[in-house]
């Protein structure tokens, strides 16, 4: 470790890296001068692990992606290599303020949701347990959109994070590797040599990931897509000064954006262009790396382990076969094996129209020799399971769920209960012929981030009360049960999630326009808008409660703040509608002098990992309320039940995980099980049935009919009402009147000042096993066979 004070470094980076005087630095100077010396602290166990991955000629993990959410590095790294008191010091003798420094940083937006959280959650697991390993995606120009609310609609305006320089990454001119498209297959005998159309280059820059303590540090390589010929000078000379920098725009638009959805037939193109281009490039970059210092190809799985983080890199499969059998001269069959031994596959989802599919025109244009490797594949497939009617390839289309699962080892699912519906759903056929195949690893996070950094006053009193050692060995929350009794401790407790509300409260004050009150409830609601994570069921029970306050306001409600925030797909229009009809309710309940003093509702623009970060250790209760079967996992619900935030939620996902462990009397359980989901959908009417069954369902809809939210638009929301009432596919009248239930019990239990706490408390020492160090240590030993090398 450097020996060097970080005050001294922090001012010589500002001098003699960022050539500013300190009298003149401004936030962002000091930002930078503050990162790079970070970095430089970190790049020492950078280095060594490398090191001891050769000499020990170990295993790699490589975890392609097509999203790395990371938010923040700044204190992330600061906090795992224990730097966060001198760091502070070294500001306060500055006369700077340290918070605001770290909050200059802008979130590295480089994912949707979960699926691109969890990468990153990963990554930082993967470094603190000390297994040599590769993060491998895509440098997006531009993350995810901002989200404004402009008259309580959702507007996108692109999001800029490059605009200022990156601190944390590295540019690798030396690794620029040329990515082909289209063009012709000249097959001789059973190889083939594919001579692509056009080609871009992606060039390689690396981002050290550290891990806690600083043991270990792993890279993230994120690929940007150059041209290779930059620019034309002849056309420039012409005086065509646009036309002259074409090849360069053209080639950068692979790497410009991060796809905000799959909902659009628009820039499908593009998207198999992305996908292609960054798994290209990460294989060419493992096996280059795999023969600097062996020669036996065949051997590639005892060293290699390639996770496909959903099917967006599936091509994975077929481009693998084709380095290896076109390119390295393998049998085709061995070629297969090889690949299918490094290869294995996390599925995400079940929603049919997110599993990916390309048509074949289009998927033979781009790709022509991978198209052919598809259909050989397939009849290997088909040749060693004769009963098989699956395909990768059929009805036009390459179906890349199929292609995943026939080209890994082994499939995941992310909770036991998404793991078991994908051997009854979409993998039916596939898991009777490979029973081996299909394993569950359920999700996890990381609790350097989402408890010792978010939350530094839950996790000092964890410290206090429990020593240190559950930041790397999160079961140790365990011990804190034994505290729960003693009640100076859980007045503490209690103390912290206050200050936490109050913190949150004065941050509210200044940038949202209201400080809600602390002693209400914060009821939380923070994901993807999505008709499945079911906003508009949270909405419409927030609007009968209204109703019901107004009805009679000396009932002696629990006070409660309602806090929405999440971002919906630019072109996701019902999504876009449910957040206009949050914002309306709010703007009306808000300003009801009646029901203010027991009910706010609050949407927060701008979702992102660090507005999480704030939001997640100052909730009450976490609203995890899908229709059962549709979300997989869920990852916020373990955040949350991590930063005592009691769950009201459905037997979904993780959820079913999460109440086994608190215990169910510590979670709020409401709503049909899955297979009940399925049943009540084969009830031709069963919406209009639950809205004829329950009066305040019936009324609550009629207000956002009507247009009670909308005055002088009184059509605006009806398109929400009508769905409810007609197809309601997603089942919000059918589980409505079984959640207003429970929330009256939440009501209560929220009223009980001490029991809360206690719950609360109690879902903070028996989350542990969310630590998605628990969920690497489980691919590492059923699905990777890679070590630590700590
Ligand atoms: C999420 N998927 C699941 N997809 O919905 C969630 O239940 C799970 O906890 C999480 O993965 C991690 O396993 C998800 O986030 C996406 O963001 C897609 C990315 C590609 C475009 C469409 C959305």
């Amino acid at each position: 470790m450097s020996e060097t004070l970080l005050k001294d470094d922090i001012l010589r980076h500002l001098t003699y890296t960022l050539g500013k005087d300190p009298d003149h630095a401004q936030t962002y100077d000091w930002r930078m001068a503050l990162s790079f010396a970070v970095r430089d602290r970190i790049v020492e166990s950078w280095f060594a692990a490398t090191r001891k991955t050769y000499d020990a000629d170990a295993k790699r993990v490589y975890y392609l992606s097509m999203e790395f959410l990371i938010g923040r590095l700044l204190e992330d790294g600061i906090i795992n290599l224990r730097l966060l008191d001198e760091a502070r010091e070294a500001f306060e003798t500055l006369g700077l303020d340290f918070q605001t420094v770290v909050e200059d940083e802008p979130d590295a937006a480089l994912g949707n949701g979960g699926l691109g959280r969890l990468a990153a959650c990963f990554l930082e697991s993967l470094s603190t347990l000390g297994v040599p390993a590769y993060g491998y995606g895509i440098r997006y120009e531009h993350g995810l959109f901002k989200q404004g609310i402009v008259g309580g609609r959702q507007v996108e305006t692109p999001e800029t994070w490059l605009s200022q320089q990156h601190a944390w990454e590295f540019e690798r001119p030396e690794v620029r590797l040329p990515i082909g498209f289209g063009g012709k297959v000249k097959v001789t005998g059973e190889r083939a040599v594919w001579t692509p159309a056009e080609a871009v280059d992606a060039e390689g820059f690396d981002t050290p990931i550290v891990g806690w303590q600083g043991k270990w540090a792993n890279t993230l390589r994120l690929w940007s897509a150059k041209a290779q010929e930059p620019f034309d000078l002849n056309r420039f000379n012409e005086g065509a000064y646009a036309a002259a920098a074409e090849p360069e725009a053209l080639a950068r638009t692979i790497s410009r954006v991060l796809y905000p959805d799959d909902s659009t037939e628009a820039g499908k193109e593009l998207r198999l262009k992305q996908e292609y281009f960054f798994t290209a490039a990460s294989l060419r970059d493992i096996l280059r790396r795999y023969d600097s210092t062996h020669n036996d190809i065949t051997q590639l799985p005892k060293r290699v382990a390639i996770q496909l983080n959903d099917t967006h890199p599936a091509i994975a499969g077929p481009e693998l076969v084709r380095l290896l059998h076109d390119e390295r001269g393998m049998t085709f069959d061995d070629a297969v094996e090889t690949a299918r031994a490094c290869l294995s596959y996390t599925n995400h989802t079940l929603l049919p129209e997110a599993l990916e599919s390309w048509g074949e025109g289009l998927f033979g244009r781009l790709l022509p020799r991978h198209l052919t490797l598809v259909d050989r594949i397939d009849a290997a497939h088909a040749k060693a399971n004769p009963t098989r009617k699956v395909a990768a390839r059929g009805d036009g289309q390459v179906k890349m769920g199929e292609l995943s699962f026939i080209m890994a080892h082994k499939v995941n699912g992310v909770s036991a209960l998404h793991t078991g519906l994908m051997k009854e759903t979409v993998f039916e056929e596939l898991h009777r012929l490979h029973l081996e195949r299909i394993v569950n690893q359920t999700n996890g996070v990381t609790p350097r981030r989402w408890l010792l950094s978010c939350n530094p006053r839950l996790s000092g009193l964890i410290t206090e009360s429990i020593g240190d050692a559950w930041v790397d060995d999160l079961e140790q929350l365990k011990g804190l049960e034994s505290h729960i009794e003693d009640a100076a401790w859980l007045d503490a407790y209690h103390a912290a999630k206050q200050d936490n509300k109050a913190e949150l409260s004065n941050w509210m004050g200044q940038t949202q326009g209201f400080a809600a009150d602390p002693h209400m409830m914060f009821d939380v609601q923070i994901k993807r808008m999505h008709e499945y994570k079911r906003q508009h069921l949270n909405i419409l029970e927030t609007i009968a409660l209204w109703q019901e306050i107004r009805d009679n306001p000396n009932a002696g409600w629990t006070p409660r703040l309602k806090l929405f925030a999440g971002k919906a797909a630019p072109s996701y229009y019902f999504a876009k509608d449910i957040i206009r009809l949050i914002n309306d309710v709010a703007e009306i309940v808000n300003a009801d002098p009646v029901t203010s003093p027991y009910l706010k509702v609050a949407f927060i623009p701008n979702y992102n990992v660090s507005l999480a970060e704030k939001l997640i250790p100052a909730a009450d209760l976490s609203e995890q309320i899908s229709t059962a079967g549709k979300e997989a996992s869920g990852t916020g619900n373990m955040k949350f039940a991590l930063n005592g935030a009691p769950t009201i939620g459905t037997l979904d996902g993780a959820n079913v995980e999460i109440r086994e462990h608190v215990g169910e009397e510590n979670f709020f359980l409401f709503g049909m099980t899955a297979q009940e989901v399925m049943d009540r959908r084969s009830v031709a009417d069963h919406a209009a049935q639950a809205i004829a069954a329950d009066p305040r369902l019936a009324r609550a809809v009629e207000a956002v009919r009507k247009g009670t939210f909308a005055p002088g638009d009184t059509d605006r929301h009806a398109g929400i009402a009508y769905n409810i009432a007609g197809p309601d596919y997603f089942l919000v009248a059918s589980d409505f009147s079984d959640y207003w239930r429970v929330q009256r019990e939440v009501d209560s239990a929220f009223a009980d000042e001490k029991g809360w706490a206690r719950m609360a408390a109690l879902n903070t020492a028996r989350s542990g096993w969310f630590s998605s160090d628990r969920t690497i240590k489980g691919y590492v030993s059923d699905i990777w066979g890679a070590s630590s090398l700590l």
